[in-house]
């Protein structure tokens, strides 16, 4: 299954290099085949993580694959994105951003399940974010 993502998401890469280079400096949410799209917001709820640690979690929000940004207008904190599946331990980690927010690309091969869909969500283990939303762009 891993090198079945790998290979998906080498073939997208290609695809994506002009999509990505059209965003890059881009400060306002605009993208280079249209706008970024708000697909949700999410507040960050409390949950226990592994090990113990409280940590502060959003629901998940539906991508078709791509591009997908996240802003959270706080700054300093470190937050790690997570691709949602069902049972336990079965999430994958997409990658990390610690400042207002990030852009995630060459995501196809986050995209499986019954739904075609990833399911989005981030994580932090500071607590400046509990309460606070984030919002999310396709
Ligand atoms: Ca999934
Ligand atoms: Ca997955």
């Amino acid at each position: 299954m891993k090198k079945i993502r790998v290979l998906l998401a080498a073939l997208s890469f290609a695809m994506v290099i002009p999509f990505s280079s059209a965003h890059a400096g881009d400060p306002i949410l605009k993208g280079g085949n249209g706008e970024w799209d708000k697909v949700g917001e999410r507040r960050l709820k409390e949950i226990t993580c592994a090990g113990g640690a409280t940590c502060w979690k959003t629901g998940n929000v539906q991508s078709t694959g791509g591009s997908f940004r996240i802003i959270t207008f706080m700054s300093d904190v470190f937050f790690e994105v997570w691709e949602y599946d069902p049972g336990s331990g079965n999430d994958d980690l997409v990658g990390y951003f610690d400042n207002v927010g990030g852009d995630f690309h060459n995501l196809n091969g986050f995209v499986d399940g019954t739904n075609n869909r990833a399911e989005f969500y981030v994580v932090t283990v500071d607590k400046e974010a509990a309460g606070k939303k984030v919002y999310f762009y396709d």
